[in-house]
């Protein structure tokens, strides 16, 4: 009877009436939200362990992005780069200061962020390295994860993501993530790139071996090739660090941007890199419609900031120790391996037991939202305003779960 009331179910069959059917959502329709917390349309309420895929690290509408976005809102929202605009200079500053880099690209989604620093690389290949024209490779991981365009797809190694969307984008050379050997041996003297993520998210929060991104700098160096970290989903304090690979000490030539960046509130992406690498374009090479606009900028301007402070790298780290003890406690009970960093983890349940889709809809019937990467591995990235309490409660709903 109670089912019937619901307005939940009309709105699922609503929305899947008239979209394509590219995403397997779980039935829950979200209303509101604040903090970690959202709340669906039949005023149930769920606590975010996925956090927009690392673009909510802040939290739903954090005060002070919504203030900024409130105040831009009246006053300018878009001019294009045809022209300049008051919050341009504070937010590529601050970036690239940030980054401790000399210049920043602005561009939307993380996909063209990944499309930008591809194109750099070539460029960059052809006019500084020397690569002879239409030559240049750039070498991807096995397992990789970095957006859905046909030249991301074209050397993606999940035939979900890829199959069907031929033909390919050629110039791109697959190694085992993880395996510097094989990543030394893979490049050559057209190579001008090295394109990876320090951790990878969507095959299931994997950590590459110890020295590993310190070795990969060495290698890069080395050859003369460009190291780009995709930072998309690692980065921005999800990790525990401002990007992932300060955990090592690690400064990649290049950082891809994306997510997080734009504080849940506007898409906002970026690349981030010296002169000698970004200077390659001249006007005319490479733009977007909406890739730096003023509303963009004014919010994104305000999660640099933010981050500027430590205080979410802070929490990730304690927060983070947290959730793996807690997650560590579950191992032989229902999981069989946890992996991660910070507040980021993927976790592995014991398949005999159930799926990570049906993990995660056995979750949210118990109010915590998470999402399945594959197969029976689920991955946990809350906000990093998650507090204490919230993520004792989270583990102790993943317990009750596992033990059916
Ligand atoms: C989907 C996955 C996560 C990313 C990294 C670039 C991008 C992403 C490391 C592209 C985007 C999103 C895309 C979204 C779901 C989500 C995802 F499951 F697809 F793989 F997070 F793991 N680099 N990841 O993680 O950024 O163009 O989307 O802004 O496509 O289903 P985008």
């Amino acid at each position: 009877m109670i089912d019937d009331m619901l307005r939940t179910p009309e709105a699922i069959r609503d929305a899947e009436r008239w979209t394509a059917h590219n995403y397997h959502p779980l039935p829950v329709v979200i209303s509101s939200a604040e903090g970690s917390w959202l709340t669906d349309v039949d005023g149930r309420r769920y606590l975010d362990c996925l956090a927009g895929y690392s673009a909510l690290n802040f939290g739903h509408r954090h005060p002070t992005l919504i203030a900024a976005a409130h105040a831009q809102l009246d006053r300018l929202t878009l001019t294009s780069r045809a022209f300049v605009h008051d919050q341009f200079a504070d937010f590529c500053r601050e970036l690239a200061e940030l980054c401790r880099k000399d210049l920043v690209l602005p561009m939307n989604t993380g996909a063209e962020a990944v499309e930008t620093g591809i194109k750099v690389a070539r460029k960059w290949g052809y006019q500084v390295k020397g690569v002879a024209p239409g030559q240049a490779n750039i070498v991807v991981a096995e397992g990789n994860f970095h957006g859905r365009t046909t030249t991301i797809v074209s050397f993606s190694t999940d035939e979900d993501a890829r199959a069907d969307f031929g033909p390919y984008t050629p110039g791109f050379t697959v190694v085992p993530y993880g395996d510097l050997d094989a990543l030394a041996a893979a490049i050559d003297e057209n190579t001008v790139a090295v394109l990876i993520e320090p951790i990878q998210g969507e095959q299931g929060v994997v950590v590459p071996p110890e020295g590993y991104l310190p070795g990969v700098r060495r290698v890069c160096t080395e050859q003369n090739v460009l190291f780009i970290a995709d930072e998309i989903q690692s980065g921005l304090g999800r990790t525990g660090d401002t990007f992932a690979c300060d955990h090592e000490g690690v400064t990649p030539d290049m950082y891809l941007l994306g997510k997080a960046l734009g504080g849940g509130i506007v898409p906002v992406s970026a690349v981030a890199a010296n002169a000698d690498v970004l200077g390659v374009l001249r006007p005319g090479q490479h733009g977007s419609t909406f890739g730096g606009n003023p509303l963009a900028c004014a919010v994104a301007t305000e999660v640099v900031r933010l981050l500027a402070t430590g205080e979410f790298q802070r929490r990730s780290t304690e927060l983070g120790a947290r959730l793996h003890a807690g997650l560590r406690s579950l191992v032989g009970r229902g999981l069989v391996a946890v992996r991660g960093r910070g507040l980021w983890a993927g976790l592995d349940i014991d398949p005999a037991l159930m799926s990570g889709r049906e993990a995660c809809e056995r979750l949210a019937e118990r109010g915590v939202l998470a999402k399945d990467t594959h197969g029976a591995t689920i991955r946990l990235a809350p906000p990093l305003v998650i507090t204490e309490e919230e993520i004792d409660h989270a583990v102790a709903q993943l317990a009750a779960v596992l033990a059916g």
